[in-house]
């Protein structure tokens, strides 16, 4: 039996960290085999990468060209180590983040060559691609007002949210983009609505792609579908 492979995307504050958490939680209340992690991190070499990039760590902030990579390496080491494992073995694995967002943010925000980037993506995925994408998507104010509320007013807390709102725009045009190139993959997720709502047009839509897979575990009472 193989497994599932499911990504969340969308710009900061959209509610990636908050959704993906319920989706696991809910596959675990069933008895499914779930692995949840994350991009850049998951692996200890891959949350020490993730200092490197979010936080300067190495008291050095990476050019452009080596944040590409850096995000790349990442992605290789977490793919290999955990993530193809446990498709293999039958898991769910619900990634916050993957390769749309080496895209969304070094492609279209930075401005590197998408072609150069997709072949550099390839390198490090060996063609891995999530079977769903869900991109979730809120107004500005919104994310603004989450994190806000998070960090508190004014500046965020890490290298990506400090950039100037042009980079955000971009970021947020790209995913869109994006989302539009591969409609049968990435599904699109308004999470300005109440908590209890986006979490089950989330459920509703994993369910509805993979309950074969998900067999007995998912049809089960409880289920909004
Ligand atoms: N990055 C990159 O450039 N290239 C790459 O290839 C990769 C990443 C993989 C780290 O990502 C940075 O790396 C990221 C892009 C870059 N930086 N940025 N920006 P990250 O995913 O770790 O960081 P993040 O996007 O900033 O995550 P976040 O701030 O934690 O946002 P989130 O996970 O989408 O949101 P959240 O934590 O679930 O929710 C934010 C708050 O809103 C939280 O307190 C919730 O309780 C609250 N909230 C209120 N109402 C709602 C509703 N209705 N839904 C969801 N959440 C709600």
């Amino acid at each position: 039996m193989t497994g599932c492979f499911i990504s969340f995307e969308g710009g900061e504050g959209c509610g990636k960290t908050t959704h993906i958490a319920l989706l696991a939680e809910r596959l675990r209340g069933l008895g499914v085999e779930t692995v949840l992690t994350r991009e850049p991190g998951g692996t200890p070499l891959c949350e020490a990468i993730r200092g490197l990039l979010q936080f300067d760590a190495g008291g050095e902030p990476p050019t452009p060209e080596a944040e590409a990579l850096l995000f790349c390496a990442s992605r290789a080491q977490l793919i290999s180590n955990v993530i193809r494992p446990a498709i293999e073995r039958g898991a769910w694995v619900l990634c916050d983040r993957f390769s749309d967002s080496t895209l969304a943010y070094q492609g279209y925000g930075r401005g590197f060559d998408l072609a150069s980037l997709r072949a550099l993506i390839d390198f490090a995925t060996g063609g891995l691609v999530p079977d769903l994408t869900f991109l979730l998507e809120a107004s500005v104010e919104t994310r603004n007002g989450r994190l806000d509320a998070r960090y508190g007013t004014g500046v965020g807390a890490d290298r990506f949210e400090r950039e100037e709102d042009d980079f955000h725009r971009r970021v947020r045009e790209g995913f869109e983009a994006i989302a539009a190139a591969a409609p049968g993959r990435i599904v699109r997720i308004d999470t300005e609505r109440p908590l209890e709502e986006t979490a089950a047009a989330i459920w509703c839509e994993a369910e509805r792609r993979f309950a074969p897979f998900g067999a007995d575990a998912t049809h089960k009472e409880g289920s909004p579908c």
